[in-house]
């Protein structure tokens, strides 16, 4: 038995707010965890204060499954972001340890590696289309293979994808309130398909181009959508419509071939087993920090493989470099993986995460250092203190709120 003495959560902000969670063993030996849920990190970082580290104590760290039951079903309240953040951060900090313990890189736990490296797709974007083309171009000539594209749509005075100049993430500056954005159908529809042909005429077909919605749209608004970016050839189609209408998607995909990509929202198998048993989406998107760690993300891709349905996890800035190590690990090892999103992190985060990833040739590898290969400097974490911010709110030309 390796015994946990020791769970502590910290909450810090290097280029950004994260919450992560140090499990401490008998042994001395430290697993860590992502307890990150954007704009929400204070409710997950007392849920696990409060509720799951005082039950860590004295538990064998290697019952990772028995763990995973515990806090699951034992808190007889199921799902939901905040509670599956929290699990999903204790599951991580276990493969840590455990790959630690046993010399091996996580992945070699999941059962080796099924491919050389993961195929991951940056982010370009531009204020237009002039901006969005240069972006596009300094992603292809370091590597990538895979693009996403965003542009600002004219008109509407800020969109998501867009970080603005010098900066590295979506969300705009601290405040006690979120920034309200003014969203309007009409031109985005009118625009993105242009906006993508831009890319495809200037750079041609011989990368993947991808493109996130961020669930603005009704399912026949994004049936056209995808019909229209068919000549384009998109990779995926990202969150079309709102993604926890499930039934939604049967309309969409009646309408297009344009691939489709969901989950970044999911928490549980629960929420996506429509979506996936009736091969409504070709990738799911969920992610290891917020669909309860490795342990029930390896469940949702197992379910996926029997559909058909590809892995896309999720990875935007505002999951650490804790999640992005462990998603890497299980991307090498599963065998329906299909991309990996890869945004980098803001300066300062590399002071306070030391990482042993590495990108070449639009391939990310984790490294080869026993656990996930992701260490967290305490020291410097607590020169960047909690720093409130929420993600925009969209109100339409009328004040109504819509999607963002
Ligand atoms: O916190 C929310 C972001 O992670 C999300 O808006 C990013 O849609 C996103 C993506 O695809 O990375
Ligand atoms: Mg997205």
């Amino acid at each position: 038995m390796t015994k946990i003495i020791a769970a502590d959560v910290l909450v810090t902000a290097p280029g950004r707010n994260y919450v992560t969670l140090k499990v401490t063993t008998d042994e001395g030996v430290v697993g860590w965890g992502d307890a990150t849920l954007n704009g929400r990190e204070l409710a997950v970082a007392a849920y696990l204060r409060e509720h799951v580290c005082p039950l860590l104590i004295g538990r064998d760290a290697h019952r990772i499954e028995d763990l995973w039951q515990y806090l699951y079903k034992g808190a007889y309240w199921r799902r939901g972001p905040v509670t599956m953040t929290a699990i999903a951060a204790v599951d991580v900090a276990l493969w840590d340890i455990k790959g630690k313990l046993a010399g091996l890189p996580v992945y070699q736990l999941l059962g080796g590696a099924a491919r050389d490296g993961v195929l991951v797709y940056g982010h370009a974007s531009g204020g237009d289309v002039a901006e969005l083309l240069d972006d596009v171009a300094r992603y292809l000539d370091r590597g990538y293979l895979a693009v996403r594209a965003q542009s600002g749509v004219p008109g509407l005075d800020k969109t998501y994808g867009i970080p603005g100049a010098g900066q590295t993430v979506y969300e705009p500056a601290s405040g006690a309130r979120p920034h309200e954005d003014l969203w309007d159908t009409a031109p985005y529809l009118r625009f993105a398909p242009e906006m993508l042909g831009a890319v495809r005429e200037r750079f041609g077909f011989g990368f993947h181009l991808l493109h996130d919605v961020h669930h603005r749209l009704s399912p026949a608004e994004a049936g056209r959508l995808g019909r229209d970016l068919e000549p384009h050839r998109l990779f995926w189609l990202e969150d079309p419509t709102p993604a926890e209408d499930q039934e939604a998607f049967r309309l969409v995909r009646q309408h297009t071939t344009t691939p489709l990509a969901v989950g970044e929202v999911f928490n549980s198998v629960w929420d996506c087993r429509q979506l996936i048993t009736e091969r409504l989406i070709d990738y799911i998107r969920t992610s290891v920090s917020h669909a309860g760690g490795i342990t029930h993300l390896r469940r949702i891709f197992a379910l996926a493989e029997l559909y058909g349905v590809r892995t896309g996890s999720h990875g935007a800035g505002d999951l650490s470099p804790v999640s992005l190590s462990a998603a890497l690990h299980v991307d090498l090892s599963v065998p329906n993986f299909g991309i990996q999103e890869y945004m980098g992190h803001a300066e300062p985060a590399s002071e306070v995460f030391h990482t042993s990833y590495t990108l070449s040739q639009g391939y990310l590898h984790p490294g080869e250092l026993p656990g996930l290969g992701v260490e967290v400097d305490e020291a410097a974490a607590a020169n960047f203190p909690y720093d409130p911010k929420y993600l925009p709110v969209n109100r339409r030309r009328d004040g109504s709120v819509h999607d963002w």
